[in-house]
């Protein structure tokens, strides 16, 4: 099955839009495999976000993600990685689509709410960044029959 990372950043924690988006993902039928609670460390933000090191945009995002405790979620299910993107909307949320995530809950790109994975390499390395593989779990919660046609 197919797997994501998901991250409501420092912004979404402090406006206590974690249960919303919980909520979002647990009600579309995904399954949550991980979480965790943490400020991330400066090592971690620099390789999540290693394609944007150089951009001038970069401090103050990084003083941004760094600035709160994050969600750090893995999200499990068919086709998690696009439909999540397209939950989530686009980068800017003036841009996003009213229904998403940053549609509906943000206005500045520096004050995305969150993030998930782009494809599913970007989703195996940002796991593999953010997660030890014992904590990623693999258990029963439905018959997903109930779930998905195959
Ligand atoms: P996404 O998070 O939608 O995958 P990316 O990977 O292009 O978007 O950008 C990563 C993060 O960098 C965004 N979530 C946003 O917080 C920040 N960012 C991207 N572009 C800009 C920009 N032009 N100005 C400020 N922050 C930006």
């Amino acid at each position: 099955m197919d797997r994501t990372f998901v991250m409501v950043k420092p912004d979404g924690v402090q406006r206590g839009l974690v249960g919303e988006i919980v909520t979002r993902f647990e009600a579309k039928g995904f399954k949550l495999v991980a979480a965790r609670f943490e400020k991330l460390p400066e090592a971690r933000v620099n390789e999540h976000y290693k394609e944007h090191l150089s951009k001038p945009f970069f401090p103050a995002m990084k003083s941004y993600i760094m600035g709160g405790p994050c969600f750090l979620m893995v999200w499990e299910g068919k086709n998690v990685v696009s439909i999540v993107r397209k939950m989530i909307g686009a980068t800017n949320p003036q841009e996003a689509a009213p229904g998403t995530v940053r549609g509906d809950f943000g206005i500045d790109i520096g004050r995305n709410v969150i993030h998930a994975s782009d494809s599913p390499e970007s989703a195996a390395r940002e796991i593999g960044i953010h997660f030890k593989s014992e904590e990623v779990f693999t258990y029963t919660r439905i018959d997903e029959s109930v779930l998905y046609e195959y």
